[in-house]
């Protein structure tokens, strides 16, 4: 299950029990620009899971993508995965019953592989040079190739997982749909399920940050403003018990970056 061999360790010298988190590097207003990187840390940090995190855009797993760990001298990549391994590994289930567990994996399937796609239409297609520019940790060449390419490269996976094949104006909809749901499903609670935080929070989060946190203008986050404000309040009350030092994380990383 998502594990490799240790002949490719980044990390060498490791820590036994240590889990190593890679992550793309952080943006001025967001700790990863990585929906699914940042669902991974946010999930460390609420099951207090003793990790590391690696920012960097070299890296990537066996498959090909971030995030990823590596632990005890084996990689675990595929963030849905990575959390399945750590959860028993350090037994750390939730405190729900079957159906709530059952309704927080729907929740952050369509997250993360349908509501992010919207998204990263907008992001990736539509305004690929802001997008890009957030990047601060790029080397101008690699900004460029990206602004050059992302469009497309982007469009055709889009076209391909089937979204794509509809106008941007239907992708948005249908993006603001998912959240709408969202929105309902949260209604006055604290958090998705509760008063305690879960595994489904982690990834809520992460995809509300990458919307509400990133200085662009997604048609996603006018609608969270106007038709489903309970998410950007539950996304800044998810941030501040989860990342009380998420400025600080950002402006450390950028430093560490020049
Ligand atoms: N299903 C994967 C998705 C990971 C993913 O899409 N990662 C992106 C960054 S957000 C990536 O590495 N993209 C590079 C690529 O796919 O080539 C997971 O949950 O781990």
């Amino acid at each position: 299950m998502g594990g490799s061999s240790s002949s490719k360790l980044k990390v060498e010298n490791f820590d036994e029990g240590m889990v190593y988190a890679f992550n793309f590097p952080s943006l001025r207003t967001c700790v990863s620009a990585s929906p699914f990187g940042l669902k991974l840390e946010t999930w460390l940090r609420i099951k207090q899971i003793p990790h590391k995190t690696i920012r960097a855009l070299e890296n990537s797993s066996s498959k090909g993508q971030i995030p990823f760990i590596e632990y005890n001298g084996k990689e675990y990549n595929e963030s849905t995965l990575v959390i399945q391994f750590l959860t028993k590994e350090f037994d750390k289930a939730d405190e729900l019953n079957a159906e709530q567990q059952a309704l927080g994996r729907v929740i952050s399937v369509v997250l993360d592989n349908r509501t992010v796609f919207s998204y990263a239409y907008y992001r990736y297609v539509e305004r690929i040079r802001e997008t890009i520019a957030l990047m601060e940790f790029l080397p101008a060449w690699q900004a460029k190739m990206f602004t050059a390419f992302m469009p497309t490269l982007s469009k055709r996976r889009l076209t391909e997982h089937g979204i794509g094949r509809n106008s941007p104006e239907e992708i948005y909809q249908i993006g603001c749909d998912d959240l709408l749901a969202l929105s309902v499903l949260l209604g006055n609670k604290k958090y998705m399920l509760g008063d305690q935080l879960s595994t489904v929070d982690a990834s809520a989060f992460a995809h509300l940050a990458q919307i509400l946190y990133l200085p662009i203008d997604y048609p996603h986050k006018s609608f969270i403003m106007e038709r489903a404000r309970n998410l950007s309040d539950y996304a800044d009350r998810v941030k501040a018990a989860v990342w009380p030092d998420w400025d600080e994380v950002c402006r450390d990383n950028l430093q560490a970056q020049r």
